[in-house]
């Protein structure tokens, strides 16, 4: 037999074991057999490397590694689910739908608890794995996405498909893990969830290989259009083309029966290989699909029912207070380890003085603790009746824990303030939060390693993040770092020196300037040193930007401290500008636009910044100097006047395939 025909032949059985292995979870062979199999194979192809190829099954274990990850903008939108909490709300969702287009059967889905994910095909072969990213554009992960082995490579199946789903980490791969985490004294992850978030978004392959993720899929693009009448029969086909598809779910013909099914579940969870966190309900029926439509984020043809957060009672053995980057000074409930929706607590925030007084909470109280959103851990209350006389009330301190100097708390604040600027703890924060991923993302330079170099006296502000090479011996000699470690991190933070300005902006730490606020300064000042100078109402005047904000950044550059750090970053090369918005050419650049009616896709506002980020404007009113029309649905004399003064009109489809929106 001719060598590639061999190798060919030897990649569709192996692809049948793995189906069989992965997917149905049923090995029709021994794992020795596979293994014999897997090896001629590597053996075939290292021999005749041009039969090489990615979709090979010997690919699977990675090994490409990335400098960054591709953008990549969906050709659909990736929507959101809203949500359910009660009994009542998915009644009220059955209303709206029964309304809209009469009574209707639904499919109920466990709501897996990963990452949102789309797979591309092309005439049956893998091309392209997208995470949801903000719904518009994703990110490009197929490299880690194949090495995920209960997703086909390849599929019977002509032309292009797009099918979405979501990656998890099984249980039990969570738990492996995270035993192996501590083994090598890196940090846990705090549920599978993160921990498969993490896996995806590696760089290195081979690492996302070892992580043990699966897949369940669960939307078929384009469905409808290709003759599939209901979800059912989508789920149907597509684990027919040997798409994992997650066999427990059911048709429900009231939304009774919807809520007799999510019990049903919500007893059996824990038991489940794998977490959810609640169910997704949609209806049958895709001709529906169309007609209900979606809003801006979710559609209107699906709902998510959210299980309650698990409460459990442990006991509360201590209050302490941490220090935060601002100074601000929060309580943390010390708790007797107690294992809550999947991982073990020991810590809790308490929020602030008041909230402790209010629901008074005592030290050695029996205390009620949840997950809010499932990953904070909070203490709900204390259970009175359990009090034996050992309970405390706590006092909160009047000095701050760390370097001892008064606490403030301003008036209308809830919370203490520890106003020592070189605090030790506010320093450590600040620089902390400089390094983490949404600022300077310098990724090697994590807390732990932080609260070490400023132990050993090497980080005492955050202009030292750019002098640690100049203490390469010492460095070389503590505990955990070599010199592939330690080239690693300098050349992370040598990177940083390139982000871009809002990023600087927003790791500066100044109080009110979120990551939304310093992508605004960023893109109106154009420069630090314009940032730096402006005054109040040079501030207050831009979008966005409230007073409050605009006070804090005034008093933040008045510090000489802060303006010192500035001219020394700005010594060390660090990028302090930033280029205006290019305005991208389009039919609409330079013309006047009105819009009207009700858009479905989009707020009348968000068409507006994508119309005026292409350089048109955005009138209210229809004259003659009216360029274009566009209107959505129910539009009234604006259209008409339109019509009639001769001005082109557009529905609001035509203008998002112009835009490219969808
Ligand atoms: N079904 C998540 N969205 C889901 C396709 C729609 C949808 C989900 C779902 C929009 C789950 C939002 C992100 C997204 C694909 C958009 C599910 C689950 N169905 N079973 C109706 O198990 N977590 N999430 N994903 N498109």
């Amino acid at each position: 037999m001719d060598i590639q025909q061999q190798i060919l032949e030897l990649r569709l059985l192996l692809d049948r074991y793995a189906y069989e292995y992965y997917v149905l979870d049923q090995p029709s062979v021994p794992d020795a057999e596979y293994d014999q199999k897997y090896m001629e194979l590597v053996k075939l192809e290292d021999e005749y490397p041009e039969y090489r190829d990615p979709n090979s099954i010997t690919q699977r274990v990675g090994g490409i590694v990335l400098d960054t990850f591709e953008k990549v903008t969906h050709k659909q939108r990736m929507l959101s689910l809203g949500n359910a909490f009660s009994l009542e709300d998915l009644q009220a969702f059955d209303e709206r739908v029964k309304n809209a287009v009469g009574k209707v059967n639904y499919v109920v889905e466990l709501k897996m608890d990963g990452l949102a994910i789309s797979l591309h095909y092309h005439n049956g072969r893998f091309i392209q794995a997208v995470t949801r990213g903000d719904g518009l554009v994703g990110e490009d992960v197929t490299n880690n996405v194949r090495t995920i082995g209960s997703i086909p490579m390849h599929i019977d199946y002509e032309g292009d498909l797009e099918v979405r789903g979501e990656v998890f980490m099984p249980k039990k791969s969570f738990e492996e893990l995270n035993k192996k985490r501590i083994e090598n004294g890196e940090e846990e992850f705090a549920n599978p969830r993160n921990a498969a978030a993490g896996s995806i978004r590696q760089l290195d392959s081979g690492i996302a290989a070892k992580r043990k993720l699966d897949a369940y899929l669960y939307y078929f693009e384009g469905a409808y259009e290709n003759g599939i009448k209901t979800h059912e029969e989508a789920l149907e086909t597509m684990s027919n083309l040997h798409l994992k598809v997650n066999p427990t779910r059911k048709v429900c013909e009231s939304i009774q029966e919807v809520w007799n099914f999510i019990h049903e579940m919500s007893e059996k969870r824990t038991s489940l290989p794998y977490e959810i966190d609640g169910m997704v309900i949609k209806v049958n029926d895709l001709s529906t699909w169309n007609t209900l439509g979606t809003t801006v984020k979710a559609p209107r043809y699906a709902i998510a029912y959210k299980f309650p957060a698990e409460e459990v009672v442990t006991e509360l053995l201590d209050i302490v207070v941490t220090v935060g980057r601002t100074g601000r000074i929060t309580p943390n409930a010390v708790l007797a380890p107690v294992k809550v929706a999947g991982t073990t607590v020991s810590a809790a925030q308490l929020h602030n003085e008041d909230m402790i007084k209010e629901k008074d909470i005592r030290i050695h109280d029996a205390v009620v603790v949840r997950k809010a959103g499932d990953i904070i851990p909070e203490v709900v209350k204390p259970i009175v009746e359990k009090r034996n006389g050992t309970q405390t009330v706590f006092e909160f301190p009047k000095t701050c824990p760390i370097c001892g100097s008064g606490l403030v708390r301003f008036p209308d604040e809830s919370a203490h303030y520890c106003i020592n600027q070189d605090c030790p703890a506010r320093v450590v924060e600040s620089i902390i939060h400089f390094a983490s991923r949404d600022a300077m993302d310098i990724d090697t330079l994590g807390d732990k390693k932080v609260e070490i170099f400023h132990k050993y006296g090497l980080l005492n502000s955050i202009e030292d993040i750019y002098r640690l090479k100049e203490h390469k011996n010492e460095i070389l000699e503590m505990e955990g770092f070599k010199d592939k470690s330690y080239q690693k991190l300098i050349d992370a933070i040598e990177k940083s020196k390139e982000n871009p300005l809002e990023d600087l902006i927003y790791g500066l730490g100044i109080r009110q300037v979120g990551k939304k606020a310093a992508k605004i300064l960023a893109k109106h000042f154009l420069t630090m040193d314009a940032l730096m100078h402006a005054n109040l109402s040079d501030l207050v005047i831009i979008k966005d930007i409230g007073e409050i904000t605009s006070q804090s950044i005034i008093a933040f550059f008045k510090e000489p401290k802060n303006t010192m750090l500035i001219d020394q970053l700005k010594t060390f090369g660090l990028c302090m500008e930033t280029e205006k918005d290019e305005i991208k050419e389009s039919m609409f650049t330079g013309k006047t636009v009105v819009l009207t009616g009700t858009l479905q896709q989009m707020t009348r506002n968000e068409a507006k910044a994508i119309l005026e980020s292409l350089g048109a404007n955005v009138s209210g009113s229809v004259s003659k100097k009216t360029d274009y029309v566009i209107y959505g649905e129910a539009a009234g004399s604006k259209l008409t006047k339109a019509q009639a003064l001769g001005v082109v009109t557009m529905d609001e489809q035509s203008f998002l395939q112009e835009v490219n929106v969808e």
